[in-house]
C-alpha cells in the first residue's frame, strides 16, 4: 500500500497526524502509549529471563551475553525472539495497542515478523552502531517497521533510540566490510552521507514506544548511566509484503497475521534490496557482528541446534494469533 492507501484507513490508535509525521520522517515516538499494566506485566516476565541467563556462561542463540556477565551480576544484550520463550511475549505482540498502532501504519493488514528484547545494562550496555534493518530481514517491500516498548523510563544517559529523519527515503546503505563480511553497519567512510548531524534521540517514560521504518538509519550510544535500558523490539509488516531470505532471529510466530487477513497478492517495491548472508543454519548476534566478536565452535553447535528446534516448529504447527495455541 501508498502512505496515501494507509492514510485512507481510519486509524485505531495513532491520530492522523502522527501518521503522517511517520510516512514523511520515518520514525515516531508516542509517549506512553502503552498502559501501565502491560508494562508490569512484561516487567515481571523479563525478571524470569534474567533469572534463566544467570546460569549461562557464553552467548547462545537465545541470549546474547555481555562480555562480563556472570551469575551474581548478569549482563544481557540481548534476548532473541521472547515470543518463543513466554507466552506472555506473544500477548502483548498480538493483543497490546502494538499491533492496532501496526496497523495504522502499514495498513490493516498486518504481519508478525520478529521480536527481540535489546537489554544496554547500566554501565557500559553496548553501543549499537549505525545501521539499517531491511538488509537483515529483506521483503518485497519496505512495509516492516520496528516498534520498541520502553519497559522503564530512558532518558539522555541511558543509549536511547537514535534516528536520522527522512533517512527511510534515502540511500541503502552497504552494510558487508570491505572483505565482503557482512558487518551490520554503515562503514565510517559512507558515514558523511548519513546525516549524522540530524540525528534525533527518542527518550520517554515508560510505556513510550518508538517506532521506525526498515530503511531508516538508526542506533544508539552505550549506556553510561546506572539504570538499565531494556528496550522491547517486535517487528511488523503489512500482509502483502513477503520474505525471501532466512529469519536470523528464527520464531515460529514470523509470518502469523496479527490484524486482518493474509495477502493474496503480493506487493514488490522496485528499489532494490541489499541481501544478508544465509543465515538459514544459524545466526549469532548482531552485537557480535558488529562488534567483530569471534564466537567458538561450540557456540556455534548450540546456534545451529536451537535454531533448527525453532524452525522445526515452525515448520509443523500453525499458532493461533489470538490464544497463542496451537491451532488445527
Ligand atoms: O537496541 C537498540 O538501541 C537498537 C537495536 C537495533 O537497532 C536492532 O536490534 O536492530
Ligand atoms: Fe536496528
Amino acid at each position: 500500500m501508498t502512505p496515501e492507501q494507509v492514510l485512507s484507513h481510519k486509524p485505531k490508535f495513532l491520530t492522523q497526524k502522527q501518521r503522517e509525521f511517520y510516512f514523511e520522517k520515518g520514525y515516531l515516538l508516542v509517549e506512553r502509549a502503552i498502559p501501565m499494566e502491560w508494562i508490569e506485566r512484561v516487567r515481571k516476565v523479563t525478571d524470569e529471563m534474567v533469572e534463566r541467563s544467570r546460569k549461562l556462561a557464553k552467548s547462545d542463540a537465545i541470549f546474547d551475553l555481555e562480555p562480563g556477565h556472570t551469575a551474581a551480576k548478569p549482563r544481557l544484550r540481548r534476548l532473541s525472539s521472547p515470543p518463543e520463550h513466554h507466552p506472555f511475549y506473544w500477548d502483548y505482540a498480538v493483543k497490546s495497542p502494538l499491533a492496532d498502532i501496526a496497523s495504522d501504519l502499514v495498513g490493516p493488514d498486518v504481519k508478525f515478523h520478529h521480536s527481540k528484547l535489546n537489554f544496554k545494562w547500566a554501565e557500559g550496555g553496548e553501543e549499537v552502531k549505525w545501521h539499517q534493518d531491511i538488509q537483515y530481514w529483506p521483503h518485497t517491500n519496505y512495509s516492516p517497521m520496528t516498534m520498541g516498548t520502553y519497559i522503564y523510563d530512558c532518558g539522555p544517559d541511558q543509549g536511547p533510540l537514535g534516528v536520522i529523519p527522512g533517512s527511510h527515503d534515502g540511500e541503502l546503505f552497504n552494510q558487508y566490510n570491505d572483505k565482503d563480511q557482512w558487518v551490520g553497519c554503515i562503514d565510517d567512510k559512507d558515514l558523511p552521507r548519513a546525516n549524522l548531524d540530524k540525528a534525533e534521540y527518542l527518550m520517554g517514560p515508560a510505556g513510550s514506544i518508538t517506532i521506525h521504518n526498515c530503511r531508516t538509519i538508526h542506533g544508539s550510544r552505550p549506556n553510561l548511566s546506572d539504570l538499565g535500558r531494556p528496550l522491547l523490539l517486535n517487528v511488523y509488516s503489512a500482509a502483502d509484503a513477503f520474505t525471501y531470505t532466512a529469519n536470523p532471529l528464527a520464531s515460529k510466530f514470523e509470518g502469523q497475521i496479527v490484524r486482518g487477513k493474509p495477502a493474496r497478492w503480493a506487493h514488490h517495491d522496485p528499489r532494490p534490496c541489499q541481501v544478508p548472508p544465509d543465515w538459514s543454519g544459524g545466526y549469532t548476534s548482531l552485537f557480535a557482528l558488529q562488534q567483530g566478536e569471534a564466537w567458538d565452535a561450540e557456540q556455534l553447535a548450540k546456534v545451529s541446534a536451537q535454531n533448527a528446534a525453532i524452525r522445526g516448529k515452525a515448520a509443523g504447527v500453525r499458532i493461533d494469533p489470538y490464544t497463542g495455541q496451537a491451532a488445527e
